[in-house]
């Protein structure tokens, strides 16, 4: 076995020995209680998952193993000459549950180089796709076309032990990771660049090469997407993406089933898509303002029509989160560093005073705050990339590290097939009235 594997299982199997005890012990205890509320509303606050590579704390954000966003940028390996953190670094990080040295990191780069193979037949399944088809679709579909190389797949048809199930879902997860960034260059390529292509270089970091084969050679925009791919990977595992691909690998549906499920939520408008519905909120702003540089008063003005047309202002809220997330202050702090004098990057700072104290006062909105959404589209139009209807590709390509390192654990760990009980209103209805005692008095 792989170096990585090994050490794996390893951490694998003493956590599986160590969860065993502790529900031989412990497993009749109580946790929290649940409002008739959270099963109407979204499940708020409901612990219901066990998520081994990321926790979120409402005030604090996202700590990956332990580590928030400032310690990971300042002890994941970096590229030689650059500053932020390698991609794979924070792979590492939540599948083993240790930081990684250099030489860690340089042997799994190598492993996902090895293993980027992309099959011509996933090619020949996006072309065939009208050129309108929005990314995230043509992401999908070729996910999906990729599923013929699924090893959990054929493994699981030819009749394999349960013990086996983790090693087949690492194999796929670590290939599917390897061969992200060839699919989704070539869908912008395909869409944007007249389908003009541009081969992998083999002897780039995992993010670098997605950056090279997508077009942009600038060595800040490289370290941009080794931020970005770092900054996007995981937030819990209660959100839509980390959720349904929990979800559906319960089912034992192979990685790549379920990650193209996860990515079907990312898609959608209230998640990962909020990242292109911010910039196209600023675009149409910009154009009814006739100004590249609005002023704050032009901006609070837009934001209240907004709200006034019962639409959201994208790119602020959080179900969970009640503060700014880090994970957009690492992108303004990477504004400050590379871009101060942008004007598009100064505009996004200018909604971030403006925003907050409008939406407080709605007094309905439980984060005032922006989340990741709100800024990552700026930094993407200061390169010139400004097709937004891509970027929750990139969004999807960083989510893989996160969710596939969940899906490995999930099945090292054995964990069941999810199948929570649902209740009808007129259950609910009952229930009130006394007639029915489904949860006890
Ligand atoms: N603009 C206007 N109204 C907002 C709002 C915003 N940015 N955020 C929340 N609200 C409203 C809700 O629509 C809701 O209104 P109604 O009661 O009239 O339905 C009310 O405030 C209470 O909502 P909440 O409890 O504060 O928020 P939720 O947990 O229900 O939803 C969302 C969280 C992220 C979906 C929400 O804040 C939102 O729609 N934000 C804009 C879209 C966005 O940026 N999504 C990306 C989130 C991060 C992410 O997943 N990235 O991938």
């Amino acid at each position: 076995m792989g170096i990585i594997k090994d050490r794996f299982k390893a951490k694998a199997d003493v956590t599986a020995v160590e969860i065993k005890e502790m529900l031989k012990e412990h497993g009749n205890k109580v946790i929290g209680e649940v409002q008739l509320s959270q099963i109407y509303q979204g499940m708020r606050g409901m612990t219901g998952l066990v998520t081994e590579t990321s926790l979120l704390d409402a005030q604090e954000g996202i700590r990956f193993r332990g580590f928030t966003i400032p310690e990971l940028r300042e002890k994941l390996p970096k590229a030689p000459g650059g500053s932020e953190p390698l991609p794979e670094g924070l792979f590492y990080l939540m599948l083993i549950g240790e930081l990684p040295t250099e030489e860690d990191v340089h042997h799994l780069s190598a492993v996902l180089q090895r293993r980027s193979h992309v099959p011509t037949h996933v090619f020949h399944t996006i072309d065939a796709l009208p050129l309108n088809t929005h990314p995230m679709t043509q992401f999908v579909v070729g996910i999906m076309a990729l599923q013929t190389e699924s090893q959990f797949a054929k493994k699981y048809a030819a009749g394999m032990s349960k013990k086996d199930y983790w090693e087949a879902v690492f194999d796929d997860s670590m290939d599917l990771i390897a061969r992200l960034p060839h699919i989704a260059a070539y869908i912008y390529r395909r869409k944007y660049k007249f389908g003009n292509h541009i081969q992998p270089n083999g002897l780039l970091d995992w993010a670098s090469n997605f950056a090279h084969m997508l077009g942009f050679e600038d060595e800040k925009f490289h370290e941009l997407m080794r931020l970005y791919m770092t900054i996007h990977a995981d937030h819990e595992g209660g959100n839509v993406s980390a959720h349904t691909t929990h979800l559906v690998g319960s089912a034992l549906s192979d990685p790549y089933l379920s990650f193209a499920a996860g990515m079907n939520g990312l898609a959608g408008p209230l998640h990962g898509l909020a990242n292109q519905e911010v910039i196209k909120w600023i675009f149409e702003m910009q154009e009814e303002l006739k100004s590249d540089d609005p002023t704050k008063e032009e901006i609070e003005a837009y934001v209240r029509k907004t709200l006034s047309e019962g639409k959201v202002v994208p790119g602020y809220g959080h179900a969970v989160l009640r503060q700014t997330d880090p994970r957009f202050t690492a992108q303004m702090e990477f504004g400050k560093k590379h871009m101060p004098n942008d004007k598009l990057v100064n505009t996004v700072w200018k909604v971030y005073e403006v925003v907050p104290p409008i939406l407080e006062s709605l007094g309905k909105v439980k984060n005032p705050w922006p989340n990741v959404d709100a800024h990552s589209g700026a930094l993407l139009v200061h390169f010139d990339l400004k097709e937004y209807e891509y970027y929750t590709v990139l969004f999807g390509v960083s989510r893989a590290l996160g969710v596939l390192a969940s899906l490995c654990w999930d099945r090292a760990l054995g964990f069941a097939l999810e199948r929570p009980k649902s209740v009808t209103t007129d259950l609910v209805k009952k229930w009130l009235r006394g007639e029915d005692n489904i949860w006890g008095d």
